[in-house]
């Protein structure tokens, strides 16, 4: 069994999670490469975002995509056949930085390559309020995932902590 994180690292992530509060930013979707062996859902869960920040999609353009889509097609990963029915926005070039403009909401994304979103390439992010203000943390309602597709155990590289409520 591995050994538990030094202090220093756990007090620095700390302080760098204080930091961050004052300036965006920038976070690599899964820690790695977007891909079909991350657990998206376990990623987003861990982060508080907030309007402002960036997200950096790394992949190899050849073989993933990345789409901003509806909630519907983040839930169906049905684009239609030709890649548009409920596609926002779309970005293919391998190192796509995406930006959260928007306070309050949510945004969904996807790869587009046949069986990818279903076989767990999809990302949802939920985005707080401006930096500025310290006003209430919500831990409250998070949706406790209705589709049945994102459900995996949190994989390798996660850790464990999956508190679902079911
Ligand atoms: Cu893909």
């Amino acid at each position: 069994m591995p050994p538990s994180p030094p202090l220093q690292l756990v007090a620095l992530l700390l302080l760098s999670l204080l930091l961050r509060s004052a300036t965006a930013a920038e976070y690599t979707v899964g820690d790695g490469p977007w891909d079909t062996g991350t657990n998206y859902a376990t990623w987003s869960d861990k982060h508080a975002f907030l309007a402002g920040d960036i997200l950096v999609f790394q992949y190899v353009r050849s073989q993933h995509n990345v789409l901003q889509v509806t909630e519907a097609t983040y839930r169906s990963c049905d684009t239609g056949g030709g890649g548009v029915a409920g596609v926002i926005k779309s970005y293919d070039t391998g190192y796509d930085r995406v930006q959260l403009t928007e306070p309050n909401a949510t945004y969904w994304f996807i790869c587009d390559f046949p069986g990818h979103c279903l076989g767990g390439m999809r990302l949802a992010v939920k985005v707080a309020a401006a930096a500025a203000g310290g006003g209430g943390g919500g831990e409250g309602a998070r949706r406790p995932a209705a589709s049945p597709c994102i459900r995996r155990p949190p994989a390798a590289r996660g850790g464990a902590n999956g508190r679902r409520g079911g």
